[in-house]
């Protein structure tokens, strides 16, 4: 089957903030990774990405700082694409949805949605600032929280005692433009109607084989009911509602979430129109008259899953649905393709810390590269990515990784090599003749080397791929030690120069292997072995070399090498300190103050990530069976055989209980002890890897998976209800 045509996307920061490397990790490094693979692979594969421009954020950041919402998109969008180059995410377009393709695109969306019922249009009373003449966005009032009476609560969520709510549930609102009480006033928004639109949603997702984090969170989302979300916000900045559509369209504009998804339509657009073949877009959106459907995966950070999963594809059934409806044969739209995959990473903590811009606890890309190049800090972070669960990026880390792979495992291996071939070998490749078992292994490893690792690229798993990769490094400097060419040197000399042909071959299979991961390593390697105008005979007369080449003897014998240095240079103390440092400082003089108007990537889109709907309503008899009791904990250790365990003894008053909680990775014991917590207290014992569990301490999951302390002033054995 010939494979399928395959759009790639990464979310499109924000147009208000530098990239830092948990931007890098989330949705970037992971998909310049399987791109560069799938590219070198043979695949027919189109990777769209850009600046998102629009959005309330950044119309407020603008009040603040006095200038346009332009001013600043044109400052951070030239300072993306820049440290995205720097980094070598090599997108195939970098847009921005402020271009006029974009406009249109997602106008023209919006309209066909529109014109065959697809929205529905309600009012509501919403908060106004009348000084600033706008309406308030959530994170734009600031008031007393209704449930614990702190007194900076946002519209949207009270950061003290965690609550959601909406800016109508504020007791003193103020507006934090212009400091004005707001007033109440009606407006009328068009909204996707996704509680119509659950069964259809639910049935499409049931088909996904996704990320367990991924169809999580979406499973909870529609167990929660998805309600109606509005498509349009009165503001005036954005993509404008369209005029012509039924109702009030003045001081409209489409919600920056209805938009920024639609981006990457219009980028692919633009990238068609550079090609010279503006219809080409359709290729990777549209199925084919044939009925081939093309690819499409959504490399996103997992605080965009609901709008990937739930709101962009409900928006392009809605837009298939307008185009079935209209039926007309003069210009037959063919159906968009909904996502073939969103591999969403989650999140990238910082010396154990969580990422916060505004509190200067971030490595900013420019930075970095002001002190590395750009090879190691991919490598440190592809190996770390947050794949599975949240990361944490530790300079100390980066150095030892570099140091200890990337330079004394894969820079070794292939220093070894080339000078080797240089010194004794007059700088070419050495025939190979009698191959001795050793040597047939080496290549048999290398030959199995392109199947096996592309499978991990394939599946997306990154950190898988990147291990396999540097292991055949590994097996080359153990081949290296068991074949002893220093030694061979003198008693055997064919066993020699078969030791680096066979290494060399290796090195060449490195050249290709590499390149995903570290090209600028990989291209260096690829210039020591002169592989400039090698092809493999599968390939000959096309003008590259492939994934699969990597796994074929791709030199000759008599092949003359470049010249050989080195490959990976090693990451120094002081480079690190320097670095700790600058962290240390920047946090320490960082304003803690309004997360939201410097917030980028993950913060940004934190005020649109609520927890987890309610569960099923229960009465209070299904309540009352539970005792739950105020307890102290007086010891607190590790459980001996379980990873994630901690072993308790609580005091509860009463009696004193061997408690677990896997608690482990976010919580050190030496700050647990002398807590009182929440414990339910007649909870059937487990035994758990040969310890017995006598109840339950209650813990709070914040949203970023932490889990934290539940403490109480009650003491031990008190009731709680
Ligand atoms: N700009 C949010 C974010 O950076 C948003 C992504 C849009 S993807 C279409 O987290
Ligand atoms: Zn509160």
């Amino acid at each position: 089957m010939p494979d399928r045509p395959l759009l790639v996307t990464s979310a499109l920061p924000y147009a208000n903030g530098p990239l830092h490397l948990g931007h890098l990790a989330g949705a970037y490094l992971p998909a310049d990774l399987y791109v560069r693979q799938q590219r070198l692979a043979g695949r027919d594969v189109v990777w769209v990405c850009g600046s998102d421009e629009h959005g309330a954020a950044i119309a407020i950041r603008a009040r603040q700082e006095e200038t346009s919402p332009q001013a600043i998109v044109d400052r951070y969008h030239a300072e993306l694409k820049e440290a995205f180059a720097g980094f070598g995410i090599a997108f195939d377009v970098y847009g921005r949805t402020t271009s006029q393709t974009h406009r249109e695109t997602s106008q023209s969306l919006f309209r066909s949605i529109e014109a065959a019922g697809g929205f529905v249009r309600q009012t509501s009373t919403q908060l106004y600032d009348p000084e600033a003449g706008l309406f308030l966005a959530d994170r734009f009032v600031v008031g007393t929280c209704p449930v614990c009476g702190y007194d900076k609560a946002y519209g949207d969520q009270c950061e003290n005692c965690g609550s959601t709510l909406a800016p109508d549930d504020l007791i003193e609102p103020s507006s934090t433009l212009s400091g004005a009480r707001p007033e109440r006033r009606e407006t009328t928004h068009w909204f996707l109607p996704l509680g119509e639109m659950q069964p259809q949603l639910a049935e499409w997702i049931g088909t996904k084989e996704w990320k367990p984090n991924v169809l999580g969170q979406v499973r909870s989302w529609l167990d929660g009911g998805l309600s109606d979300r509005a498509m349009t916000r009165d503001l005036d900045w954005g993509v404008p509602v369209p005029p012509g559509v039924d109702g009030e369209t003045d001081g409209k504009v489409l919600y920056v979430w209805f938009d920024a998804p639609i981006g990457y339509v219009s980028m692919t657009k633009e990238w068609a129109e550079a090609e010279g073949d503006a219809e080409r877009w359709r290729r990777y959106w549209q199925v084919h008259p044939d009925g081939t459907e093309p690819e499409l995966v959504h490399f996103i950070g997992k605080d965009n899953i609901v709008f990937h999963c739930l709101v962009f594809p409900a928006t392009l059934m809605a837009a298939n649905r307008a185009a079935d409806a209209a039926g007309n044969a003069a210009q037959p739209d063919r159906p968009f393709v909904l996502p073939s995959n969103v591999p969403a990473n989650e999140f990238l903590n910082l010396e154990g810390r969580k990422l916060s811009t505004s509190r200067g606890w971030a490595v900013w890309a420019d930075e970095a590269l002001a002190a590395f190049d750009a090879d190691p800090l991919r490598y440190a972070l592809a190996v770390g990515l947050p794949e599975t669960k949240d990361a944490d990026f530790t300079w100390a880390d980066f150095q030892n990784r570099v140091n200890s792979e990337l330079a004394d495992v894969v820079g070794n291996f292939c220093n070894r090599a080339l000078t080797f071939a240089e010194r004794f070998c007059d700088n070419a490749v050495p025939e190979l003749v009698g191959p001795s078992d050793a040597d047939r292994q080496m290549l048999a490893a290398l030959a199995a080397a392109p199947a096996e690792i592309g499978r991990a690229y394939q599946d997306v798993r990154l950190r898988d791929a990147v291990a396999q990769t540097v292991q055949i490094a590994r097996l080359g400097n153990q081949y290296l030690q068991e074949t002893e060419p220093w030694k061979t040197r003198k008693t055997d000399e064919q066993a020699m120069r078969n030791t680096i042909a066979v290494a060399l071959q290796v090195c060449a299979g490195l050249g290709i292997l590499l390149e995903p991961v570290v090209p600028g390593v990989a291209g260096r390697l690829r210039e020591m072995l002169n592989l400039e105008g090698v092809r493999s005979s599968e390939r000959a007369g096309t003008d590259g070399l492939g994934w699969d080449d990597a796994g074929r003897p791709l030199l000759e014998p008599g092949h003359a090498l470049g010249t050989p240095g080195i490959l990976v240079e090693k990451v120094e103390d002081e480079a690190v300190e320097a670095q700790r440092e600058l962290l240390r400082t920047r946090a320490a003089n960082a304003s803690p103050e309004s997360p939201t108007t410097t917030a980028s990537g993950a913060e940004a889109a934190e005020p649109e990530t609520p927890y987890a709907p309610l569960a099923d309503e229960i009465v209070f008899d299904q309540f009352a069976p539970l005792d739950m009791r105020v307890g102290r904990i007086v010891a607190a250790e590790p459980h001996p055989n379980a990873d994630k365990l901690l072993r308790f003894d609580v005091d509860l008053g009463f009696e004193t209980r061997q408690v677990l909680s896997g608690v482990r990775e976010h919580l050190a014991p030496e700050d647990l002890l002398g807590q009182r917590v929440v414990v339910v207290a007649n909870l059937k014992p487990r035994t758990i890897r040969g310890l017995e569990s006598n109840g339950m301490i209650l813990f709070a999951e914040d949203r970023d998976g932490r889990l934290l302390l539940v403490t109480t002033d009650g003491e031990p054995g008190a009731i709680v209800k």
